[in-house]
């Protein structure tokens, strides 16, 4: 089975992508690299940060290496938090309190469409690929459901009147960005079942 390492702090993350994979790809986090520190994320843009989290680990181990990032993009507010949506309220990366801030944001709007974009970056000696992955929805006005992580509970996608987060993680990951991106990814590496 081909080894691919993830780059990537967030265990939620990881959990998702493994569910999505099932078994097909065998990943190595960072803890079992042994890299506990910071990998650096300050470009403007999410493929730009997808890539320069991969790269950042191929240069240090020389080992094939997948980064993702992921921003939720608010119609109404000219695409914000986009590619800040981790830090919008603060450095803390605290979700609550990004929810607040863009809920807050977005009161005086009628227009709350939104979506989420996902872009996976490849980084291995033969080069570097990108995929990707969108989902329409719209933002509710209070937080509904428990599950997922992030936006999850203010996003409700199109299709469906329930949160991401009132969702189970088999519906979320069939119909969500990071599951259409990965499932990009799949194809091209011809991994499909
Ligand atoms: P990395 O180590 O991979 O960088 P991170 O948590 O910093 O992890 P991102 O920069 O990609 O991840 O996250 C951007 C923000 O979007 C952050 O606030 C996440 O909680 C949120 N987010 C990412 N995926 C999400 C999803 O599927 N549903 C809801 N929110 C999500």
């Amino acid at each position: 089975m081909k080894k691919i390492v993830l780059a990537t702090a967030n265990q939620h993350k990881v959990k998702e992508i493994n569910q999505i994979l099932k078994g097909k790809i065998e990943f190595i986090g960072l803890d079992e690299l042994g890299f506990d520190g910071e990998v650096p994320e300050d470009q403007i843009t999410i493929e730009g940060n997808a890539h320069q989290k991969a790269d950042f680990i191929f240069q240090k181990y020389g080992l094939a290496t997948i980064a993702e990032d992921t921003g939720l993009f608010v119609n109404a507010l000219g695409g914000d938090p986009g590619v800040y949506s981790a830090r919008y309220a603060s450095k803390q990366h605290s979700n609550l309190s990004n929810i607040d801030l863009l809920l807050k944001k977005l009161s005086p709007f009628e227009d709350r469409s939104a979506y989420f974009k996902t872009v996976f970056c490849l980084v291995t000696n033969n080069g570097i690929q990108y995929f990707d992955g969108i989902c329409k929805g719209r933002i509710i006005k209070n937080q509904s459901g428990v599950g997922g992580f992030g936006y999850d509970p203010i996003f409700t996608p199109d299709g469906y009147e329930i949160t991401f987060a009132a969702m189970d993680s088999l519906t979320k990951n069939k119909i969500s960005h990071r599951g259409i991106a990965l499932e990009n990814f799949i194809k091209s590496f011809n991994l499909s079942d």
